[in-house]
């Protein structure tokens, strides 16, 4: 047995050290240990400070409260993983007594110049045949980049909060067609029954085949976060948002080949000096097979 089997043996029993040593494994780009994996996943994402975090902890709080256990994957485009805000993080996520119940990870994308695409998936299924029920993405919702991280997740939720700044972020990074079922938090706030309006009227403009529904919550109340808790457990996808996000899959491994090509620098440096055109240049990274 190598290493990794050894690792996944010993998380299966709920051995948590060899289960974070296995998920730095496949960080670090080492093959998982489990294939076929049918991991499935919950994307949570929206634009900074919405309350993403916050609202995660309520979650954890009701999931551990049914016994049911929890293990989050939390994205960060920038820091390090020692970082204080991830830190800020974690310590909101795991208010509860949830211990034994709660797994927290944090992966900073900046360790992945080809983006997470190769190690999001293995490390789902690990934590799926490591017998986590609730497996949670979450991701900062606020570009294009991030579209790509959480298009690997099964099912999005859309957090958002009541100001306009933070809806029209969502929108024009076209994370609302992804959606597949959306939440205005902060519903203590004045302007959050507003927003609500808002994103519900701006989804009635689509022509999609099931428009995601939208809910108020607050992770400060708590109001809310039952009701959120249930209706995932019964959300469906549409075929729309499936191909989008299939789409989006596709863009990325597309991304992570050419960032990882062997050939990048010295094509990089042939279209600096203008020896070739673009068109040479992508039919050259594409030649490598
Ligand atoms: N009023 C109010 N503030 C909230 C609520 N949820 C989160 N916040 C605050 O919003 C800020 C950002 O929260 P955080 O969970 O870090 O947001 P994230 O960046 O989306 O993960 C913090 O100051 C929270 O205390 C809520 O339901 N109501
Ligand atoms: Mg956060």
């Amino acid at each position: 047995m190598n290493k990794s089997e050894d690792l996944l043996e010993n998380a299966r029993t709920g051995n948590r050290r060899s289960l974070s040593k296995l998920l730095t494994l496949v960080e670090e780009g080492h093959n998982s240990p489990v294939q076929h994996g049918s991991g499935s996943s919950l994307g949570i994402t929206g634009p900074p400070g919405v309350g993403k975090s916050s609202l995660i902890g309520k979650m954890i709080d009701v999931w551990v409260e049914r016994g049911e256990s929890v293990a989050v994957l939390a994205v960060d485009p920038s820091s390090p993983r020692s970082g204080g805000a991830l830190l800020g993080d974690r310590m909101r996520m795991v208010n509860a007594d949830s211990s034994d119940l709660v797994f927290i990870r944090s992966l900073a994308t900046r360790n992945h110049p080809g983006g997470l695409m190769d190690c999001l998936t293995p490390m789902v299924d690990i934590l799926s045949e490591c017998g986590w029920k609730n497996i949670i993405i979450e991701t900062v919702g606020a570009g294009q980049s991030e579209i790509r991280v959480v298009a690997f997740a099964d099912r999005i939720l859309l957090v958002d909060g009541p100001d306009r700044g933070d809806i029209i972020q969502a929108e024009k990074a076209g994370i609302m067609e992804l959606a597949d079922l959306i939440v205005i938090n902060k519903s203590d706030l004045p302007e959050a029954e507003r927003a609500a309006k808002a994103v519900k009227s701006a989804l009635s403009v689509g022509e999609g085949d099931t428009t995601p529904d939208v809910l108020m919550v607050s992770a400060h109340s708590g109001q809310g976060v039952e009701d959120l808790v249930n209706q995932l457990e019964t959300v469906i996808t549409s075929t729309d948002r499936e191909r989008l996000r299939v789409r989006e899959r596709l863009i990325s491994a597309w991304d992570s080949t050419l960032l990882n090509s062997t050939k990048l620098d010295t094509t990089l440096q042939a279209l600096e000096k203008g020896s070739i055109t673009l068109q040479e240049a992508v039919d050259k990274i594409r030649e490598e097979g």
